[in-house]
């Protein structure tokens, strides 16, 4: 496999390699690098580019010149190294000051404070080049359903992203918001569990022409949900701003696995649209192939580095075995014999009206309900080229 190129846009969260792999149970098994140190190693392996949050850098208490001075050698390093800084995100979960959330928290005050953080965050972005805003609201949720004024927290919750979208226009950002969804972990119930949650809100936002969706494969799959339908929803609505990939085995904990790693055969139809589109055209994503993955607890600073490659790795295998799926003549046979062309037919015909659907008599119910559809074959020949 040939080594990722720029192009590929490849981009890595500095938490995910920067992951010392503290978790409920056990203690950091691997040091901490300074920022910097992440970048110019992932530049190395190929990635074109980083993502952080404010925190990722600099610490909850630095003060201003503290801020700037690891700032600036964290973007003198991205420069020397060929990154770019395509999204940066906020930490509105680690500090106890966010156990209750920082935009939905009960406690005004608190979400004052937050709502704060996220605008100098937004500066910070914006400075940085930045094109997309991410926001995945981890501490937004609860445990006990007796904990919340849901009405009001959804109104909080609304309030705070047009507060942040509409400051980015009064700034004259190049900055769009990019939610993320995620059903639970770390609160019992996060708000906006799944994309089509997200999807929901921002059409109730007054800025929500700005904010859209950073769908993570793990996060649908929690839920039990299909990856590859939640990002073709978000393309079809004009709202797939970035993606996090990652893996992920099945409905428990978020595992954030190296990408593939989990369910391959879901990774593939992941790659499959990312790279190849729709069958029938229509939008596509063009933005960061980023990916939200941690390490394993017992993988040591080697490890890191092979799991880091093993994303970059995979995309390009699934991207080679996709492309050759969907070139081959038998494939697209298997397609037309499905009448997957003839769903991008509108059902009812231009000018037709409805006393001339109602009107119409053109199927025989009997003999359309026994046409094959060869779905199972056309699946396994996608197999066929994935494993064969
Ligand atoms: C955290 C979370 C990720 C999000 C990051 C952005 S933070 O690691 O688990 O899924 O993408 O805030
Ligand atoms: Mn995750
Ligand atoms: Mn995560
Ligand atoms: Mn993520």
């Amino acid at each position: 496999m040939r080594h990722p190129a720029k192009s590929d846009k490849f981009s890595f969260g500095l938490w995910t390699v920067g992951w010392q792999a503290v978790d409920p149970f056990g203690d950091a098994t691997r040091p901490a690098l300074d920022p910097w140190e992440y970048a110019t190693k992932l530049a190395e392996l190929g990635a074109y580019g980083i993502t952080f949050h404010d925190n990722d850098v600099f610490p909850f208490d630095a003060s201003d010149s503290e801020r700037d001075e690891i700032v600036g050698k964290l973007k003198d390093a991205t420069e020397a190294a060929g990154l770019v800084i395509p999204m940066v995100t906020t930490n509105t979960f680690t500090h106890p000051i966010f156990k209750d959330g920082g935009l939905t928290n009960n406690d005004r005050a608190i979400r004052r404070f937050g709502l704060k953080k996220i605008l100098r965050n937004v500066d910070l972005a914006a400075s940085l080049g930045a094109e997309v805003f991410v926001m995945w609201g981890g501490r937004e949720g609860a445990e006990y359903d007796s904990s919340k004024d849901l009405n009001a927290a959804f109104e909080r919750y609304k309030e705070g992203l047009d507060a942040v979208a509409g400051y980015i226009k009064e700034q004259g950002y190049d900055l769009r918001i990019g939610l993320e969804p995620k059903p639970n972990e770390p609160r019992g119930d996060i708000f906006l569990p799944t994309v089509g949650h997200a999807l929901g809100l921002i059409a109730e936002l007054e800025h929500g022409d700005i904010v859209g969706l950073n769908p993570e494969t793990g996060h649908e799959q929690m839920a039990g949900l299909n990856y590859t339908h939640g990002i073709a929803q978000a393309l079809n609505a004009g709202k797939l701003f970035h993606i996090d990939l990652n893996g992920q085995s099945g409905i428990k904990y978020d595992q954030d696995k190296s990408f593939g790693h989990g369910d391959l055969s879901s990774a593939f139809f992941t790659v499959d649209l990312l790279e190849n589109g729709f069958p029938g055209g229509g939008p596509r994503y063009t933005g960061p192939r980023h990916f939200d993955f941690k390490p394993t607890r017992t993988e040591g600073m080697e490890g890191v580095w092979e799991a880091a490659a093993a994303n970059m790795e995979m995309y390009l295998m699934l991207a080679e075995k996709a492309k050759a799926f969907r070139a081959d003549p038998y494939t697209q046979e298997l397609m037309a014999a499905a009448s997957i062309p003839e769903l991008a037919e509108p059902t009812m015909a231009e000018g037709e009206s409805y006393a001339d659907l109602l009107a119409s008599d053109d199927i025989d119910p009997e003999a359309a309900g026994e046409r094959e559809y060869h779905y199972v074959e056309l699946y396994h020949n996608a197999m066929r080229h994935l494993i064969g």
